[in-house]
């Protein structure tokens, strides 16, 4: 019998609004402001507007790069910490306005988000929280205010947005400004005006992975306790840091956030599920010198698999140069990566297999995990926790993956193993611990007519949509 908490940790659901980012997988972030004219990372807010002078500025090249890797959107550092605004805000004087670029009359985040859509990607807005140029900054209403006046016109003059990213950082140490951001206002524009869009890292529909550099968990969970999200928004220099009565019993870069020891003794889980966000280069800016350091294809398989095949999103930032363009090294590389991927998961071998399970509920029957649709799905009866799928691809045929997907309203398997058959006998060639949105099973290349997948802890049943062999 499953017990009752488990059963309710099966069936916490996703909304809509992330489920269709958790479906992208893979999208760009770009950093990109006075800071890839001055060579730092984190720009004073006292830079001249008169240095950000793009010369061949060309959001369908950035375009093209993202869609060369395979990647569904692109998220635009529209203002960075240094507060300097790629758009024309009405709210400041320290924006593109000020620039010599297009003689102040250009809108970057406007071609950015139209290049976007003429190439089919999805757009999405990074605005820093923390601005170091606003003077209106630490005097908490008054930037508050501030603050919602440019998302405003972020969330309004620039069509969709799928994602609105909210970093957490904030340098100003012990005895810098102080500013007590006002979350609930800015989640409550962003649903009035954006319904659609994920609120991501400092909100409630994404979650940071906990690291910059690329790290991945062995078993990333979905569900997760609620407090997890809830203490995102504190921030270490904020008075609400001082003000928050509960505990801060969780953050994102502990190990372990879902599993039965995590969940056991929570009074709220949330789906949250985890966003993977590391840069191609060492730097999130573009840096000359950093040229030659453009992560290698072995190192952006790693992540890819260890993210997108390991149930979270893959974040890869792309920083354009000085001329506005994304650099030769890294297009050639995210050229280079979605060759790789394509070529790998050109052809699906299970797609006229046929496959057998140890039990199915009805209307569940084991076909549904070849059947190409995500909304169908192979399920044994509730209280079922272990159980075998067996697939037969008429004959014999090489594999290195397996791709293995649950039903996307739920995660639920906890433990599996895959074997082939060689002769009469059942060798092991996979084990792994959560499914989720997609595992991506990589092994040395076999030779076999007959694999399975034996489900060997799961909650309460498990729910599997698709069974791929490439
Ligand atoms: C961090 C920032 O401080 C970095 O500059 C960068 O934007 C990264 C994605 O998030 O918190």
């Amino acid at each position: 019998m499953t017990p009752e908490w488990i059963k309710q940790a099966a069936q916490v659901q996703p909304t809509e609004r992330q489920l269709a980012v958790q479906e992208m997988e893979f999208y760009a972030f770009i950093h990109y402001t006075v800071n890839t004219y001055t060579g730092e990372e984190w720009g004073t807010g006292k830079e001249e507007p008169s240095i950000f002078n793009p010369t061949q500025f060309d959001p369908d090249q950035w375009v093209d790069v993202c869609k060369s890797a395979g990647m569904k959107g692109l998220i635009l550092t529209c203002k960075h910490h240094d507060g300097f605004c790629l758009w024309p805000s009405r709210y400041t004087e320290h924006t593109i306005r000020n620039s010599p670029w297009k003689n102040g009359e250009g809108d970057m985040v406007r071609e950015v988000a139209e290049a976007c859509r003429r190439g089919g990607l999805r757009f999405g807005v990074y605005l820093s929280p923390w601005d170091r140029h606003e003077p209106s900054y630490g005097d908490s209403p008054q930037y508050n205010t501030f603050f919602l006046n440019q998302l405003r016109e972020l969330l309004t003059n620039y069509g969709d947005v799928f994602c609105v990213w909210f970093d957490g950082a904030c340098g100003e140490g012990p005895n810098g400004k102080r500013q007590a951001y006002d979350w609930d206002a800015y989640y409550a524009l962003i649903r009035e005006l954006q319904p659609n869009a994920a609120i991501s890292v400092c909100g409630p529909d994404i979650r940071w992975c906990g690291n910059e550099a690329g790290h991945c968990r062995t078993s990333e969970w979905n569900v997760v306790p609620a407090s997890l999200r809830d203490n995102e928004k504190i921030q270490e220099n904020s008075q609400q840091a001082d003000n928050r009565e509960f505990a801060k019993r969780y953050n994102s870069s502990e190990d372990d956030l879902g599993s039965r020891d995590i969940i056991r003794n929570e009074q709220e889980l949330v789906w949250y599920p985890a966003e993977v966000n590391t840069s191609i280069r060492p730097g999130w800016f573009y840096h000359a010198e950093e040229d030659d350091q453009v992560k290698t294809l072995d190192e952006l398989l790693h992540v890819y698999y260890g993210s997108v095949g390991g149930n979270a999103t893959f974040l890869l930032n792309l920083p354009p140069d000085p001329r506005g363009l994304i650099h030769e090294n890294d297009a050639a590389r995210m050229k280079q990566l979605g060759e790789k991927l394509r070529t790998i998961f050109q052809t699906n071998l299970a797609s006229d297999a046929s496959v057998n399970a140890s039990e199915s509920a009805q209307d569940h029957d084991a076909s549904l995990v070849l059947d190409g649709n995500k909304d169908t799905y192979w399920a044994p009866e509730e209280g079922t926790e272990q159980a075998i799928v067996d697939i037969d691809l008429q004959t014999k045929k090489t594999f290195s993956h397996v791709v293995l997907q649950e039903y996307r309203y739920n995660q639920r398997i906890e433990r599996f193993e895959l074997e082939y058959k060689e002769g009469s006998n059942w060798k092991p060639l996979f084990s792994g611990t959560v499914v989720g949105h997609k595992r991506i099973c990589r092994f040395q290349p076999v030779t076999s007519q007959h694999l399975r997948l034996k489900i060997q802890q799961s909650r309460w049943f498990p729910t599997l949509a698709a069974f791929e062999i490439y």
